[in-house]
């Protein structure tokens, strides 16, 4: 049979499959074979025995936290209280693009600014949207809902940034649960928590924030170059060109012209310098 990794405790995997949850054991081959079981792994496994004899080929995986087939990110955007930050906004768009999981942006408490402030956020959230983006506000729930119908997703975001209180406003249900995380992350408390998916809008919802850690060690600036989606549509004299220091580069031409917003400039260069730092 086929189903779906929702929860890993210890030796125990719920597989969920017809509306069914089974308790699996999982064979040593796979460690052999370097291949640890994630939740969110779709596997085959003889309900019979309860034995997980295979997982599927994924989309994609996460290390933190550690899940696998994630299609989109919600990326719960504060404009105050924090403050609204371009620059984690865009680290956070890079990671989900290199990671192949859609990023929607939802901005928070915009009920916190004055109308002359809104308006330009409404600008620059403009441009994101432009680029291929889609852009909620969280108290657009009715559209919000919508968009887990057969996806796997995962809310991400700063602290404070209003995730939960999204979440339980989207599904009261659940509120238990992010209760039940914020406890669980609270500093200093040392609580191995497992990750589970749990069923929302008739898509699946990870409980548990997604991209919990800015690392990108392991990319290349030719990594960060292709994460910013809006510079492919420019062909500059160099083919390999990185936008920096070449002439000739139709990237900063565009930019000097307000094709492309200042920021995202400005936080594609301190990415590149940020990668080859490390190296
Ligand atoms: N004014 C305002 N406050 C909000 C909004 N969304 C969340 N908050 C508040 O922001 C604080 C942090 O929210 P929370 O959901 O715990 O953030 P999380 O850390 O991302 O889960 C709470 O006091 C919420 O009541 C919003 O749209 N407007
Ligand atoms: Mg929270
Ligand atoms: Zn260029």
């Amino acid at each position: 049979m086929q189903g779906e990794l929702i929860k890993i405790i210890s030796d125990t995997h719920f597989v969920k499959a017809n509306d069914q949850v089974f308790e699996c054991k999982c064979r040593g081959k796979f460690r052999n074979q370097k291949i640890t079981p994630l939740v969110g792994d779709r596997v085959l496994f003889s309900k019979e025995d309860k034995w997980i004899t295979e997982i599927l080929p994924r989309k994609n995986e996460l290390s933190r936290p550690p899940v696998a087939n994630i299609d989109q990110g919600f990326l719960i955007t504060s404009v105050k209280q924090p403050d609204f930050s371009l620059n984690l906004l865009d680290k956070l768009i890079v990671l989900m693009e290199l990671s192949k999981v859609k990023p929607i942006l939802c901005i928070t408490k915009m009920d916190l600014l004055e109308e002359e402030e809104q308006k330009q956020i409404k600008k620059i959230l403009a441009y994101y949207k432009k680029i291929g983006y889609p852009v909620y506000f969280n108290y657009e729930y009715a559209k919000l809902k919508r968009l887990f119908k057969g996806k796997t997703s995962v809310f991400t975001g700063q602290t404070g940034a209003g995730k939960s209180t999204l979440l339980n406003r989207l599904a009261p249900l659940l509120s238990l649960k992010t209760g039940e995380i914020s406890l669980a992350l609270g500093r200093g408390k040392h609580t191995t928590r497992h990750v589970e998916l749990i069923e929302l809008f008739g898509g699946k919802v990870l409980d548990t924030p997604g991209f919990s850690a800015l690392d990108f060690h392991a990319y290349t600036k030719e990594d960060i170059k292709s994460s910013f989606v809006e510079f492919g549509n420019y062909t500059c004299k160099y083919h390999d060109c990185m936008h920096l220091k070449e002439d000739h580069c139709a990237v900063k031409e565009a930019l000097s012209k307000g094709e492309i917003l200042p920021s995202r400039y400005e936080n594609y260069q301190k990415l590149v310098e940020e990668v080859e730092s490390v190296r």
